[in-house]
């Protein structure tokens, strides 16, 4: 918790208790754990802010034990360090905030773990993992390609997310995740560059296990949008796509990365207050659990 992490707590706020499992001190941790509570460009439905309380709130409704990576959130070594304090306004201050405080984590031998918030705070994350390992890779779940140049005027609009991560990504090696939704332009670069990875609902992640053979030492940067998932198990997002995967989809996806070097990871776009059910914020959770784990087992 904030009191007990004295090298952060200037950074962060309490924004409603922790995740389940979380240790009270950051001393040995691994993993860090932090929330961006950012929405400013949203442009359909805001109100990803409210994200990372709801997926804390929540935590306790799932169990800490992970049947499929057989860990337990008990036996792991992670904080939740609080939401990061940012001004209001403009992404750009935002994004280096985020860029800052992900540098420091990785200083300190811990892992980052962001909970959105928009999918703008994930280019700061990149640029700060990217400094640390220049041969970092990016895969990307998501309904949309977010590979526009600008968005409304605006550069770091969560329409534009990949396209700023891969400005700060020397590699410029990003697997985008059986994207459906964009535009001409945006499908023609992806299929050009060979970012395209094929993933059918139902299906292992043989496309993404093929297409991984060649990085298998490298540092992954995994990012999240929850859109990726179908709007019928996950309604709570701004900007729903139709056609979209659901919990046991992304278990195949965990069970390729699970024998991969995951050093770093988001999760975003969840917008509670669109889910009176409630289930978004269990899917978030339960989603924040194996990326936990998955950002454990090589510490
Ligand atoms: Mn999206």
């Amino acid at each position: 918790m904030n009191d007990n992490n004295p090298l952060y707590i200037d950074e962060f706020f309490n924004d409603g208790g922790v995740f389940m499992g979380a240790k009270e001190k950051s001393e040995n941790c691994t993993v860090g754990l932090y929330g961006v509570t950012y929405d400013g460009t949203t442009s359909f439905r805001p109100g990803t802010r409210f994200g990372p309380s709801a997926i804390r709130e929540v935590s306790n409704g799932i169990e800490t034990f992970c049947p499929q990576l057989n860990m337990d959130l008990e036996d792991l070594f992670f904080c939740d360090l609080g939401s990061l304090k940012i001004p209001t306004g403009a992404p750009e201050p935002i994004v280096e905030a985020v860029k800052n405080i992900t540098h420091k984590l990785l200083n300190s031998n811990m892992k980052p773990l962001l909970l959105g918030g928009e999918h703008s705070i994930t280019s700061g994350a990149v640029a700060a993992t990217a400094t640390f390992y220049s041969d970092l890779i990016l895969i990307q779940l998501d309904a949309h390609a977010d590979l526009r140049e600008e968005w409304l005027g605006n550069k770091h609009s969560h329409a534009c997310a990949m396209r700023r991560c891969l400005e700060v990504l020397p590699s410029k090696t990003l697997y985008q995740v059986a994207i459906r939704s964009g535009t001409k332009q945006e499908f023609e670069e992806i299929n050009n560059q060979n970012r395209l990875v094929l993933h059918n609902s139902g299906k292992s992640a043989s496309d993404l296990n093929r297409k991984l053979q060649q990085h298998r030492e490298q540092p992954i940067y995994l990012t999240v949008d929850l859109d990726w998932f179908d709007p019928s198990v996950m309604p709570g997002t701004g900007t729903p796509e139709p056609g979209g995967f659901f919990w046991n989809d992304f278990a195949s996806i965990v069970e390729v990365l699970r024998n991969y070097n995951l050093v770093a990871a988001d999760i975003v776009e969840l917008s509670p207050l669109l889910d009176h059910s409630g289930i978004s914020s269990v899917l978030a959770a339960k989603v924040t659990r194996s990326l936990l784990m998955l950002l454990s087992q090589n510490s």
